[in-house]
């Protein structure tokens, strides 16, 4: 794979490439919309990667070509990039080169030939794929000596202020930070980060994952909506965040906040909660225990916070309802993707019975695959 890369470059850019660079897609096992109220998440790293064969330019030139694309070459001029300037995907390489050269860090031009197998739009962060395995490539060629949260931290900011997605750092941390064999429990305030074994194999489980082929948008707006509501929410309660809302306090506070802001509140306080449940049962190794509090973090995404949709909603219910242990939506929502673990042995009807269901309301057929935690971004060659 790694001489078609440097030969798929060689077709494109002419010459080699100095390396090859690769990052992983994610799921959030639990913790949804907790990151941009400094709150805890547990993704893992999928096994689909966006790979990044690359070579340094010394003319102050950035020339894209992605396999997924148009067959073109997007030629810009470092100089030039500004936030919102650049449209479409090649918004977040740009966007990485933009927030390394804004930190002051000594970025210059580079030839980049990229290709991934993330699903795009089906909340499996492929964007964070592709700034991680851009982040991780120029931290090389450039020899920055940049760490991999630190790589993170860039990606996010090329998300948030050059492309104008307001997300919080989940998807970047679990792209550049996660390692194979283990979920990343990570503090999104103090980026504090812990690797937690789920070795689903050794358990006799398996985790789907269901797209739903409903595209999802973060850039539209109702992403920004919730985080605003929930930044309000914190402003009202003299907090600095959702995050220091002890569930004791849940109730009263709730009093004190205007009716919209309530569902929202308690989404999160919850949500957090659910996080170090689930935590304490892989540490004991009560894997299949995950499944009811998984269960319960869609109920409450669909409840409360309101990002699921009808697909998601079905592909939740009829894979419960032909046995499997647990399952939620995982990332954004507004579309995406569904998780849902099962004992090995029941995943083909699992599959079997999310696919009829699908077809019996009438939805275009879901994509599934099962995921195993896999390793955060490096460099292969
Ligand atoms: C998206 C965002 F990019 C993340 O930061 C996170 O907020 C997630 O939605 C919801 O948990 O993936």
């Amino acid at each position: 794979m790694i001489d078609e890369a440097a030969t798929d470059f060689e077709a494109v850019h002419g010459g080699r490439p100095t390396g090859a660079w690769t990052a992983p897609g994610r799921v959030n096992l639990i913790g949804e919309h907790t990151d941009y109220n400094d709150g805890f998440v547990l993704p893992i790293a999928l096994p689909h990667t966006t790979r990044v064969s690359a070579r340094r330019r010394e003319d102050g030139r950035l020339r894209l070509y992605s396999a997924q694309g148009d067959g073109t070459i997007t030629d810009l001029p470092l100089d030039g990039l500004a936030p919102g300037a650049v449209a479409s995907w090649a918004g977040y390489p740009a966007g990485v080169f933009w927030a390394l050269a804004e930190a002051g860090h000594p970025v210059g031009g580079a030839d980049l030939y990229i290709d991934s197998d993330v699903p795009s739009g089906a909340g499996l962060s492929s964007s964070a794929a592709l700034e991680c395995a851009t982040a991780a490539a120029l931290n090389d060629l450039y020899g920055l000596g940049l760490s991999a949260p630190e790589l993170a931290l860039i990606a996010q900011r090329a998300e948030n202020a050059f492309v104008g997605v307001p997300c919080g750092a989940m998807d970047q941390m679990a792209s550049a930070c996660c390692t194979s064999g283990a979920a990343l429990f990570l503090d999104t305030r103090t980026l504090e980060q812990r690797h937690v074994p789920l070795d689903l194999e050794a358990a006799g489980l398996r985790l789907l994952v269901i797209d739903t082929r409903v595209k999802h948008d973060l850039g539209d707006g109702a992403y920004a909506a919730l985080r605003a509501g929930c930044e309000r929410a914190a402003h009202l309660l003299g907090l600095p965040a959702l995050r220091d809302l002890a569930p004791d306090g849940l109730a009263a506070a709730l009093d004190r906040l205007p009716g919209e802001l309530r569902p929202l509140v308690r989404h999160v306080v919850t949500e957090n909660r659910r996080v170090t449940e689930t935590v304490d049962h892989l540490v004991r190794g009560e894997i299949a225990a995950l499944g009811p509090v998984l269960t319960a973090g869609h109920a409450s995404l669909r409840d409360d916070y309101r990002v699921s949709c009808p697909e998601t909603d079905l592909a939740v219910e009829a894979a419960v309802a032909a046995g499997a242990l647990g399952a939620r939506m995982t990332g954004g929502g507004f579309g995406g993707s569904v998780i849902a673990l099962a004992q090995a042995a029941i995943l083909a009807g699992i599959s079997d019975a999310v696919r009829a269901a699908f077809r019996s309301a009438g939805f275009a057929s879901p994509f599934m695959f099962t995921a195993v935690p896999s390793a955060g971004a490096r460099r292969m060659a």
